[in-house]
């Protein structure tokens, strides 16, 4: 049982966050998802629109979802390999590198991003329509 996390804030769901979470199922068999908490998110001078506990529901219906834990530090991600027997970290591309500190724990993977889309480009096109 080939197992798998990412991290992230996941916030107004959208093809892309899908694509990632696709694209980090196929690179095992269990993929765990580390939300982040809104408490998390200030630090990443983050708001999201949705709740921690209405993302964590929306991810766990996510057929490539096995399990969602709280991220709630940068510093956990050793722990969180260690303690969840983690064989693959996975990542956007964006984060290219900022993770390579768990290659002795674990494989680090970073994906290509989806294009052209993000959370961020929605709400900005929702305020100007
Ligand atoms: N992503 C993607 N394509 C997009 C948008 C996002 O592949 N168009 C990926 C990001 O690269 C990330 C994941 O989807 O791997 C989640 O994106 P965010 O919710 O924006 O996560 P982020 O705020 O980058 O938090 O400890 C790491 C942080 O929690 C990552």
């Amino acid at each position: 049982m080939k197992r798998v996390i990412t991290y992230g804030t996941f916030d107004l769901l959208h093809y892309g966050h899908i694509e990632l979470l696709r694209r980090a199922k196929e690179q095992g068999d269990y993929l765990i998802v580390a939300l982040s908490t809104d408490e998390f998110n200030a630090g990443k001078d983050k708001r999201a629109y949705f709740s921690w506990g209405d993302r964590k529901r929306m991810l766990e219906a996510i057929r490539y979802v096995d399990l969602v834990i709280p991220e709630e530090a940068w510093e956990q991600k050793v722990d969180d390999v260690q303690n969840y027997h983690v064989d693959t970290f996975v990542m956007g591309d964006d984060w290219t590198g900022k993770f390579d500190f768990l290659k002795p724990y674990c494989e680090v993977v970073y994906l290509p991003r989806t294009p052209e889309i993000s959370t961020t480009q929605i709400k900005q096109d929702l305020l100007t329509r």
